[in-house]
């Protein structure tokens, strides 16, 4: 048996990538190690079985927590995030915490059981790309430049800086992945696309930011775990691996396919006021992945992908119905 340390594994993407390893790989057990803060969900997990997947509610930054899960561990495939960008403008602490002390924390431990790691990080490192209105064609590969716009996207690519540090420096076995947007089940209704979702079936209207003309690269959850998986399997340790599915779309765009297959008037949103700083458009070239891992995106039909994951909102209220009002009052706050 191999036995895989998740941290932040009763969040979005972790949790999906703990249900695709229990489904595929019958030889992996899993600890997930999770503060449960508001973005993580015990119930993320609840069908899965005991004997394959025990959950830790503890923080990453807890050295001595960490020691101890580390040296069960044969790798650490570390989610554990920060990951709201509208949040890291309004209070940056918990993401230089978890994001930048938690990283170090888990990479020392590692390094200390010389212990296989691997970072789960994000495309929003590279900053943003110009509109192709303007005529770019620009795309982010692994030798772009980090250039972090948000509080959030400097915490990671900080992380990103850490691990890099830890392979030169100690030798540790590591490697990183950069991924664009991710949409499917189990996503917290603050980000763009559940929060729309969840608007209309909540008898509320999706709200749009600025113009809607910003572009963001979407990958489905599923493609983004199996990625993770070959890269933790066969990627070259040391390198850093750029993850996407060629989903380049605007905001706008998104939200009148979500209004469309949601049955509503193209025109039934509020546009709402800008993020600060926000970053026009983010574009994957994932080349290097496909070409030395042969991995390929399995969700390739965008609209297909949303009504899969409108369906399971409409089918998972009660997951997301206690949360939705604080949500929604969270961000009338900001005039959002
Ligand atoms: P999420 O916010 O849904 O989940 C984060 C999880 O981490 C939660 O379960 C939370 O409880 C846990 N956590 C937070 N602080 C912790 C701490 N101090 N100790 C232990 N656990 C803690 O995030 P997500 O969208 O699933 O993102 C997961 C990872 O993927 C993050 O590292 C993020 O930067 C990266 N990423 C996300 C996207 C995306 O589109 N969502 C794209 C690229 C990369
Ligand atoms: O209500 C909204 N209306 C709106 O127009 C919300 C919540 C967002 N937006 C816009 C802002 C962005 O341009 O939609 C786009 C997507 O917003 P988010 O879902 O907040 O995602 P983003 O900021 O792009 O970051 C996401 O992708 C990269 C994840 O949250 C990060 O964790 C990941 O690193």
């Amino acid at each position: 048996m191999m036995h895989l340390l998740v941290t932040g594994g009763a969040g979005f993407i972790g949790a999906n990538f703990v249900h695709d390893i229990v489904r595929e790989h019958p030889t992996t057990d899993v600890t997930v190690l999770d503060k449960l803060t508001y973005a993580g969900n015990r119930a993320n997990l609840a069908d899965l079985p005991a004997e394959r997947v025990r959950l830790v509610v503890g923080d990453i930054t807890d050295a001595g927590l960490v020691d101890r899960l580390v040296s069960q561990t044969d790798a650490v495939v570390h989610y554990a995030a920060e990951s709201h960008n509208d949040r890291s403008l309004y209070n940056p602490d918990p993401f230089v915490q978890t994001n930048i002390v938690g990283t170090y924390t888990l990479l020392q431990a590692c390094h200390k059981y010389n212990v296989r790691f691997h970072q789960i990080s994000t495309d929003e490192v590279y900053g943003d790309l110009p509109l192709r209105s303007t005529g770019s064609t620009a795309m982010f590969t692994s030798d772009s430049r980090y250039n972090p716009s948000s509080p959030y996207a400097a915490t990671k690519a900080s992380a990103d800086m850490l691990v890099r540090a830890w392979v030169r420096s100690f030798g540790l076995r590591a490697t990183i992945s950069n991924c664009s947007n991710n949409y499917g089940p189990y996503q917290y209704v603050e980000k763009f696309i559940p929060r729309q979702i969840t608007n209309i079936l909540s008898g509320r209207r999706p709200k749009l930011y600025g113009r809607g003309m910003n572009v963001r690269d979407w990958i489905h959850v599923s493609d983004h775990s199996r990625a993770v998986w070959e890269i933790l399997m066969h990627g070259e340790i040391g390198q850093t691996y750029l993850i996407g599915a060629n989903g380049e779309r605007s905001n706008r765009d998104v939200l009148a396919l979500i209004l469309k297959l949601m049955g509503r008037p193209a025109d039934a949103f509020d546009w709402v006021a800008d993020r600060a700083g926000h970053d026009r458009r983010y574009a994957i070239d994932a080349t290097k992945l496909r070409n030395e891992l042969g991995w390929q995106p399995e969700v390739t039909d965008f609209e297909a992908g949303l009504q899969q994951t409108i369906d399971w909102y409409r089918a998972h209220e009660s997951w997301w119905r206690p949360v939705k009002a604080q949500v929604e009052a969270g961000y009338r706050v900001h005039g959002q």
